[in-house]
């Protein structure tokens, strides 16, 4: 099935006027973008005088977490979270595939004709009928903030305190799914949001320390842990990070500490490919695979959805995971063999297209 809108703005914001009782929400597991997205919605739905429920399903990174006013937003780290009594639409928001929705798959399905979908995915499903969909947008934001301008609602300055705007949930969408503007899906587009959202009064300082500058110590001394456990090789084109339970249990981490963490050695100029292995249990490791993007466009890479491949594993051209049956030592040195056959067959380049 092709995945694409099936309504416009105008449409959408028609049906989003007429709820009294509308229920918002987003894929299991919420990121930036798919908590921005739910709390600029909702703010600009209770703008236009609805009750607005937002709920959201799924562990949440605790700092992203302030983007929400206390009471805000339900949430239920497991188990469905489903509209409330008396819901007259349902909004669900950075994602269209009902395996990332299974809070409220059910009732989805059982109320097709009040279901409503914002997105900016490639992929997704008809779970909601009514949907506006632009995969050409970095962030489901930038989807969303042409409806909230066809329902008419300023962005800024700020409905209740300088912070907790529709604009400051909108540029948190915009700059966490960009890599904060880094990502080469930031284009003109993405930018031009951005001005707009700071002209709307957004501090981008303090929302950038509340999200990326807000881990335990702990984190950073898995992250030394990780660093201090590194080995090159490839001629330097391959670095292999070892996380043991150990790592964790002395730094009082565990596994949702590792976002971003296999990115730490990309800074390495020879490096191509990075490897992070983490100990699950004695026989198993966890193995996270990432390459760099093309130094130019139509340059050669590395596709480590293929090196994946050798360990049953698999992803994307440019990051993949693998579980390996095998302790942390002897999964290592079957990385580092897959490594150097890989760059043996690419020949002189090292690297396939
Ligand atoms: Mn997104």
């Amino acid at each position: 099935m092709e995945y694409r809108s099936t309504v416009g703005p105008e449409r959408l914001a028609q049906r989003l006027r007429a709820a009294k009782r509308p229920f918002v929400t987003t894929h299991f597991k919420p990121d930036g973008d798919a908590l921005g997205s739910v709390l600029a919605l909702s703010r600009a739905l209770a703008a236009c005088g609805a009750q607005v429920d937002a709920a959201v399903a799924g562990p949440i990174d605790r700092t992203i977490l302030g983007l929400a006013l206390p009471g805000e937003v339900r949430h239920a780290a497991k188990g469905p979270v489903v509209p409330a009594e008396g819901c007259d639409l349902a909004v669900v928001v950075d994602t269209g595939a009902p395996s990332q929705l299974e809070h409220c798959r059910a009732w989805l399905e059982a109320n097709p004709s009040l279901a409503v979908g914002i997105d900016h995915h490639a992929n997704g499903s008809a779970i909601c009928p009514d949907r506006l969909v632009d995969a050409s947008c970095a962030s489901c934001t930038q989807v969303l903030v042409r409806v909230i301008d066809e329902l008419g609602i300023p962005l800024g300055p700020a409905t209740r305190t300088a912070r907790h705007s529709i604009a400051e949930a909108l540029f948190a969408g915009l700059a966490t799914d960009t890599g904060w503007f880094r990502f080469s899906s930031a284009d003109d587009r993405v930018f031009q949001l951005a001005a707009r959202l700071l002209a709307a009064g957004v501090d981008k300082d303090a929302l950038f320390r509340m999200v990326e500058q807000g881990d335990a110590p702990g984190r950073l001394q898995l992250v030394a842990r990780a660093l201090g456990s590194i080995e090159f090789c490839c001629e330097g084109r391959v670095s292999i990070m070892r996380l043991a339970r150990a790592d964790f249990d002395a730094t009082g981490t565990g596994v949702d500490d590792l976002a971003g963490l296999v990115n730490e050695p990309m800074s390495v100029g020879s490096l191509e490919v990075s490897v992070l292995l983490t100990e699950g249990d004695p026989t198993l490791t966890k193995a996270s695979f990432r390459s760099k993007p093309p130094a130019s466009a139509g340059a050669a890479f590395v596709d480590v959805n293929h090196l994946a491949g050798h360990f049953d594993g698999g992803g994307h051209v440019h990051a993949a995971g693998a579980r390996i049956a095998a302790p942390l030592a002897e999964a290592s040195a079957r990385v580092r063999s897959a490594c150097e056959s890989y760059f043996d067959s690419a020949g002189d380049s090292g690297v396939t297209v």
